[in-house]
């Protein structure tokens, strides 16, 4: 009986899983961050929780007004409007942020990287974000049109570093802290990890070869590839080698690290504006050699202009899914949208396929990230995403709330739910009657 039991419940699992959770766009409440006005050009942007007021702000570099600023949750983030206080201005062309505790005061400080001052800089959270103001300090400068930028301590003596692209001098750095990271950082602090790289963009830290030091993968824009690039034993004398990940992916911006299948590799995902494709690479089980061409799959293509992407887990499955913004086509100016690509059951099946789900469209979609911003019960990861970069069109930063629960209800009719609920009860009713009657014998 205990056996047919639990096959039982093993089928109703079984049927249960097999159901795929239904998501669409209207299961998606649409806010404006940012009251619709001029131009500003958001980039990238953070979610992140500034104030310490358990809520998730939002950090976001606007390239033509050159400041940071950070947008406050209210208490019901879907419906009240955020209210937006800057952080830092002056800086030209701001583009990339990362947000990390730098100086190690327990609070959230804001890295940003300049298009056109060709620098890195940080800002000081302050006692009070609200009213006091953000002190600044640079990291790096001479980084010809500064692209993106990962905080992570390279050299293991506890103070965080800065990795930073810079497009147009083909450069990939790393920026090691002082002591004391609050001054304007020396600039033999800067270190090449390499100077031939073809117009780099998005940079990610992760342990690419596991044994232990922390490597960068980065997307070359320019040369149309993904390369890694393995940490010497001294990060900041020795050479550090570069792999290919990817390559004749037209346009690769962004980069994200992830165990998408379900070995113990890192696998690379990307995402491809001249392509319109977003694709994830397969890590062979040494990645210390040129990643084979069979190690590219396709999560989605045809979309236009494909940049900015979040790897996370939006509907609470097993398996990893993908967020992307993609621009749209700068030809017609139409297209642009955020997309969540459901991870399929084994992604590294030639037959599988991303399930994508519009989540909105947005014109000029260009960078996205994933928390739960709204603290609801059902723990469903929200969207922010920022629009209008490219077109003369205004600005837009956006809120997408999910208002589903991380663990749907299928879609199926009552009476099926009724009737495997009833088969189900029999058995064990019957099963805890002669438990029961065993009990009883026992005790007599
Ligand atoms: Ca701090
Ligand atoms: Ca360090
Ligand atoms: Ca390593
Ligand atoms: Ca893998």
């Amino acid at each position: 009986m205990r056996i047919r039991l639990i096959s039982l419940a093993l089928v109703i699992t079984l049927i249960f899983l097999s159901l795929v959770p239904a998501v669409h766009a209207e299961d998606w409440d649409e806010h404006e961050i940012y009251e619709i006005g001029e131009i500003r050009h958001f980039a990238h942007l953070v979610i992140c929780d500034i104030d310490g007021a358990n809520f998730s702000d939002v950090v976001v570099a606007s390239y033509a007004e050159n400041c940071t600023y950070w947008y406050e949750c209210p208490a019901n983030p879907a419906t009240e409007p955020w209210t937006n206080y800057t952080i830092g201005s002056g800086l030209l062309g701001a583009r990339d942020v990362f947000v990390y505790d730098m100086d190690g005061d327990t609070d959230l400080d804001v890295v940003v990287t300049s298009w056109f001052d060709n620098k890195v800089v940080w800002y000081e959270h302050p006692d009070d974000p609200k009213t006091e103001p953000w002190n600044n300090y640079t990291i790096c400068s001479n980084l010809n049109m500064a692209g993106g930028v990962f905080v992570y301590d390279i050299d293991s003596d506890t103070h965080p570093d800065v990795v930073a692209s810079g497009f147009l001098s083909d450069t990939v750095v790393w920026c090691e802290a002082p002591d004391n990271p609050k001054t304007n950082w020396p600039s033999e602090n800067k270190h090449t990890i390499s100077s031939t790289i073809n117009g780099p963009l998005g940079v990610y830290v992760y342990d690419m070869d596991g044994d232990g030091d922390p490597d960068v993968v980065a997307a070359a824009e320019v040369g149309n590839y993904t390369v890694w690039y393995e940490c010497p034993a001294d990060p900041k004398t020795g050479t550090w080698n570069t792999y290919t990940i990817g390559s004749n992916l037209n346009g690769s911006v962004d980069v994200g690290v992830a165990y998408i299948d379900s070995d113990l590799n890192p696998d690379v995902v990307v995402t491809a504006h001249e392509a319109d494709k977003v694709v994830w690479y397969k890590a062979p089980d040494d990645p210390k050699t040129t990643w084979p061409q069979n190690a590219e799959h396709i999560i989605a293509s045809g979309l236009d202009d494909a940049r900015g992407l979040k790897i996370a887990n939006i509907d609470g499955w097993s398996t990893l899914d993908v967020v992307v913004a993609a621009s749209g086509n700068s030809t017609t100016w139409t297209g642009g949208k955020v997309v969540w690509y459901q991870g399929p059951e084994d992604p590294t099946d030639p037959e599988a396929t991303w399930t994508p789900t519009t989540i909105a469209e947005l014109r000029g979609a260009y960078d996205v990230d994933v928390g739960n911003i709204d603290g609801d019960a059902y723990g469903s990861p929200d969207v922010v995403a920022s629009g209008g970069f490219h077109y003369g069109w205004p600005s837009r930063l956006v809120l997408y709330a999910s208002n589903w629960p991380l663990w749907p209800i299928p879609e199926v009719p009552f009476g099926t739910v009724l009737l495997l609920g009833t088969s189900l009860l029999v058995p064990v009713a019957i099963a805890s009657a002669r438990r029961l009657r065993l009990n009883r014998h026992v005790r007599r």
